[in-house]
């Protein structure tokens, strides 16, 4: 039995609004939330990497958490990252995050001064035991990866129940489930692998296109667990022309332009993320466009209403 055992499938890193001065945007909040949930994503991660969280202050980061909670209303289990570069800071996220209805938290490790490993091991023991939901380490070379030697270290803390993976590495996926226990839970991170990370053992995934494609996701995932490995692969195909195109074209604020284009919710990013023109924003539509063409991409309520 762990803790995380509800927690599997599509899982879109959400993203945080913001109105055009910055300042958290809880209508737009709540329109994109309850759009994902109306999409059908099997749960939601807040205040990650896509979701801004570093950019943000104390104060924007709760209010996104209490309000995406609060507009979910237990429909799907959500995780929330809780992590900051101090263990007191993380520990009051933490906190705040269950008291509002979090799911499981999960948290980057320790960053910036090459914390050795006992001092994110002892970060995670920490954190982790401030609170009674379980903990997902959050594994990304932005913060510093850890060694596969560190995971199972990491695995043995009491409350540390799974691992969002975001490498294309899978070969560990594999490893962990096998030297660390099946039941330890893992999501893989990278997008344009979630096929990859599904046959390799991942119990789900959570990215930033889910807030945009969700759907070539859901139905990836189906595929796969139907056995039909060649329509989940055409899925991921489709997924990956719109992935490498938006990494190619200011990621941040392309993905938000499209929810605004399609009327699902307006929001910017912010500083110092690229904010799109008038010019960029025509030429990123009518190109996105093009590629739905191209690739014949019909299944994403996003593309087809840009
Ligand atoms: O793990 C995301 N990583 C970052 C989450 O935000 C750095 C991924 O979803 C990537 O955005 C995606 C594209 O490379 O795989």
């Amino acid at each position: 039995m762990n803790g995380l055992d509800k927690i599997a499938g599509v899982i879109p890193a959400m993203l945080t609004c913001f109105d055009k001065d910055g300042v958290f945007d809880e209508k737009a909040q709540r329109a994109l939330t309850r759009f994902l949930v109306s999409r059908g994503v099997d749960g939601l991660y807040l205040t990650g990497s896509t979701g801004e969280a570093f950019l943000m202050d104390e104060k924007s980061r709760k209010e996104a958490v209490e309000v995406t909670l609060d507009e979910v209303a237990g429909q799907v289990p959500v995780i929330v990252h809780v992590g900051d570069i101090g263990t007191k800071k993380s520990i009051d996220y933490a906190r705040h995050a269950e008291k509002c209805g979090a799911a499981a938290i999960s948290s980057v490790p320790p960053f910036y001064w090459k914390f050795t490993t006992d001092e994110i091991l002892s970060y995670y023991a920490d954190v982790s035991s401030s609170v009674t939901v379980p903990m997902i380490v959050y594994n990304i070379a932005l913060a510093g990866l850890v060694d596969f030697a560190t995971i199972k270290k990491l695995a043995k803390i009491d409350n540390v129940k799974g691992i969002k993976y975001t490498a294309t590495t899978h070969n560990e996926i594999l490893r962990i489930k096998d030297e660390v226990g099946e039941d330890f839970k893992v999501y893989s991170g990278a997008d344009e692998m979630a096929l990859s990370g599904f046959c390799y053992g991942a119990d789900g995934i959570i990215g930033s296109f889910y807030n945009i494609i969700p759907e070539l996701f859901i139905e990836l995932r189906k595929s796969y667990l139907a056995g039909d490995i060649a329509n989940a692969l055409l899925m991921q195909k489709k997924a990956n022309a719109i992935i490498y195109y938006v990494l190619a074209n200011h990621f941040f604020d392309t993905i938000k332009a499209t929810l605004k284009w399609s009327g699902v919710c307006s929001s910017t990013v912010l500083a110092p993320f690229y904010k799109l023109n008038d010019e960029d924003e025509e030429r990123i539509r009518r190109e996105l466009k093009e590629l739905c063409q191209k690739y014949d991409i019909t299944e994403c309520h996003v593309l087809n209403n840009i």
